[in-house]
């Protein structure tokens, strides 16, 4: 184990009669990369950009210029390039981004699927973010249109990111030179998560049992009759209601934390 820090390392390689040859390499010991201050963003959530994860340039983020261009008195210690944010909400943004520059942030993803993503933007140029989680594309590549001046902020929507569940890093990376970027936002789309479940979700009756398949983990199914009077909650695999008599009924289903997925008139057959 070596302390933290940069290295210069040399080999030398001598052969029988005496010649020899050496070549020297700088290697950086990084901590361990960490969410900012240990907080790893929620999704759904908001992630402010300058708030990028720990373990310095070449592992949490790329950047080409030694220290910040930006001049904001945050995160000095780093080369990410930061200014003042004059936005509703103030604090930072990122700027002076070339291209092939990247950043990148520890998420936890609390539920799965497709999500409308908002990236606050300002820019006297169009440029490009691709979003990547291991190296794969979470969502096609983001345009970022000419938004007026280097601090006229707009949301930029996009639809269609695509994320699994749980413990995981974002990179974003410029496509081009120049862009400031003050925060993004992952909003869970219910409409798709819905569309899903519809397909995916199978339900068997048998004694009074009513047998799940394909609901999220940790889900809870409420069923209502058609007057909206309670009837009796399910767990993700099913459940027991024996006093329900056949007919139609209304079904919602609410993920572990208490977001509704979907809300669907069923056929329930008592036997
Ligand atoms: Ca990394
Ligand atoms: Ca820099
Ligand atoms: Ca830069
Ligand atoms: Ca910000």
């Amino acid at each position: 184990n070596v302390a933290l820090g940069s290295y210069s390392i040399k080999a030398v390689v001598t052969d029988n009669s005496g010649k020899s040859s050496s070549d020297g390499r700088t290697v950086v010991v990084s901590p361990p990369q960490t969410a900012y201050k240990g907080v790893v963003s929620k999704i759904p959530g908001k992630i402010e950009f300058e708030n990028y994860d720990v373990c310095g340039n070449g592992c949490a983020y790329f950047d080409d210029s030694e220290g910040n261009d930006g001049g904001a008195s945050f995160r000095t210690d780093e080369d990410v390039d930061i200014e003042d944010c004059t936005d509703d909400g103030a604090g930072y943004n990122l700027g002076w981004a070339t291209a092939g520059e990247w950043v990148e942030y520890t998420v936890d993803v609390e539920s799965p699927g497709i999500y409308d993503l908002v990236v606050r933007a300002a820019s006297e140029n169009a440029n490009t973010l691709s979003m990547t989680v291991d190296g794969k594309e979470i969502v096609k590549p983001i345009a970022i249109p000419v938004t007026g001046g280097w601090q006229k902020w707009q949301d930029v929507k996009v639809a269609g990111v695509n994320l699994n569940a749980g413990r995981q890093v974002i990179r974003v990376t410029f496509g081009a030179k120049y862009v400031n970027l003050n925060y993004m936002e992952f909003k869970l789309n219910t409409i798709s998560l819905a569309q899903k479940l519809e397909t995916q979700m199978q339900m068997h009756f048998s004694n009074n049992r009513i047998n799940l398949e394909g609901a999220p983990a940790g889900a809870k199914i409420r069923l209502f009759d058609l007057q909206g009077q309670f009837l009796g909650e399910l767990g993700e695999h099913g459940g027991e209601l024996p006093n329900l008599k056949s007919g139609k009924v209304l079904m919602t289903v609410v993920n572990k934390n208490g977001a509704l997925l979907l809300t669907k008139v069923i056929p329930y057959q008592a036997n």
